[in-house]
């Protein structure tokens, strides 16, 4: 912790910073940075926290800012609740255990910084990292480039089993807690327009409408940020309260995109302009035809753009497909007979060595993936989360064959319980059966 008491004269401070006279008078007038204390007599008294202060400031101009622009991160920092100096002051502390590499301030070399510091549950040197890319970078370059290819990264060391996901957690909830700081100290909106973001029924992956919400509010917008799970009648209820100009929706999952095309289709009923984006239609392009609403494109920075260019009303509304009928039949079938497909699946495969639970949640999530794929018109979507469940079963040395013997268990379920409707479902099935 710095002191704050007030206790150098301007001369031990002058000594000690190296900066003149006038430059400190003309920060403090112009900027209120430091502003010292004053004695009975009128005299400047500086605290240690001013003298580190000054030395903050000077360093940022020595990396090629301007003293205004300094000012400017040093309040971006302050306002976003966390203490501009309070990397400086454990820097010195704990200086052994933390970086080794303080001196490499590129983006890629904050990021990795960023990353391990989470790998490492080390609170204090990811909030380090992320204060020194801030005082470098914009604020919207780092979230970008540290924050969302940094949760990417500790994604696929998820993934490949490489990162726990407690890891994982830490992470994304230090990640998220950052944006929600910048978005509460983002200045109020200068522009009339308002825009709505959340996720669909069943979606908990809120960091990028979070981030997106940031990114738009700091362009002035009002944005409305709703977070997970939102019921579709309270997307349409809210988007009429507030006049919402635009809607964006964003999944990430299979499952999500279906309910995102439902709470879409109820909106556009309404007349509500409404976009999407998110990382499973970039997994699956074929699934955006069936999305009423605009696409946003495959990168959030790009999305900005089509934000705007919406919002001028230069884009025309399309019309979105239906699945083919046979889907739909399907569809129909398996949501009304799945409790009992998923009972008789249940009995076809005993004995079987997989845990009750990991059973049921086995089922539940193929079911709910099945009958998203159905709604989107083609059951091969379901092929990437298939390799999610593969991966999981290889990662915990889970024999192969437990797949097959549960597809084709599936498979006579479907026979049982809906022959003659659930061909799409069996001809997919059918494809993990022979391998
Ligand atoms: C953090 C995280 C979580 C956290 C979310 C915390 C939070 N509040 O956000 C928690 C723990 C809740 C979670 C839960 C689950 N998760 Co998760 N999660 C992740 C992780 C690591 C990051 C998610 C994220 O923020 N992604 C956004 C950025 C970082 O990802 P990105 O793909 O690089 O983004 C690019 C594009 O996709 C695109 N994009 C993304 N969003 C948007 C939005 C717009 C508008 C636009 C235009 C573009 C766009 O632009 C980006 C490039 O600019 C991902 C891994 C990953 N790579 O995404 C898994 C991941 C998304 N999760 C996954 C899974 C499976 C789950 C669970 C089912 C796990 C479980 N068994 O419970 C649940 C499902 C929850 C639900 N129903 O929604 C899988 C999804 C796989 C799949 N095929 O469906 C992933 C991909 C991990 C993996 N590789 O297996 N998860």
């Amino acid at each position: 912790m710095i002191s704050k008491i007030p206790a150098f004269n301007l001369k031990a401070v002058l000594r000690e910073t190296g900066l003149a006279a006038d430059t400190l008078r003309a920060w403090e007038r112009r900027y209120g940075l430091p502003m010292p204390q004053r004695t009975g007599g009128g005299h400047r008294l500086y605290s240690q926290y001013d003298i580190e202060t000054i030395k903050w400031l000077t360093t940022r101009q020595s990396e090629g800012l301007s003293i205004s622009r300094a000012v400017d991160l040093w309040n971006e920092i302050s306002a976003s609740g966390t203490d501009p100096l309070a990397g400086s002051a454990t820097l010195g502390l704990s200086n052994a255990s933390t970086s080794s590499n303080t001196s490499d301030t590129t983006m890629n070399a904050l990021r990795a910084e960023w990353i391990a510091a989470c790998l490492n549950f080390n609170e204090i040197m990811a909030e380090q990292a992320l204060n020194k890319a801030f005082s470098i970078f914009q604020v919207e370059d780092v979230c970008l480039e540290i924050l969302q290819k940094g949760m990417a990264e500790i994604g696929k060391l998820w993934y490949s089993n490489h990162a726990s996901v407690q890891q994982e957690h830490f992470a994304s909830g230090l990640a998220m807690r950052r944006i929600d700081a910048l978005l509460s100290a983002s200045p109020p909106p200068t522009r009339s327009q308002t825009v709505l973001v959340g996720c669909p029924p069943g979606e908990w992956h809120t960091f990028t409408p979070l981030l997106v919400s940031l990114l738009l509010r700091r362009r002035g917008l009002n944005v409305i940020y709703l977070g997970a799970n939102v019921p579709t009648e309270r997307f349409s209820e809210t988007a009429t309260k507030v006049k919402a100009n635009l809607v964006i929706l964003v999944a990430q999952t299979l499952v999500s995109a279906a309910s995102l095309q439902n709470t879409l289709l109820s909106l556009s009923n309404q007349g509500t302009t409404a976009a999407f984006g998110g990382r499973i239609f970039n997994l699956r392009p074929s699934i955006i035809e069936y999305i009423p609403g605009h696409f946003l494109g495959n990168t959030i920075e790009n999305s900005i753009q089509e934000v705007e260019r919406l919002l001028k009303g230069k884009i025309k509304d399309k019309p979105a497909k239906i699945a083919p009928e046979q889907h739909l039949s399907a569809l129909h079938g398996f949501n009304t007979k799945r409790t009992l497909i998923e009972s008789s699946l249940k009995k076809n495969l005993q004995p079987l060595s997989i845990s009750p639970e990991e059973l049921n949640n086995g089922i539940y999530f193929l079911g709910n993936n099945i009958a998203a794929a159905l709604q989107l018109g083609d059951m091969e979507h379901v092929a990437e989360e298939m390799e999610w469940l593969k991966s999981l079963l290889k990662a915990y040395s889970r024999p192969p064959q437990e797949l097959s013997k549960f597809m084709e268990s599936y498979s006579n379920a479907i026979d049982e319980q809906i022959n003659g409707q659930g061909d799409p479902i069996k001809t997919w099935l059918k494809s993990y059966t022979e391998v």
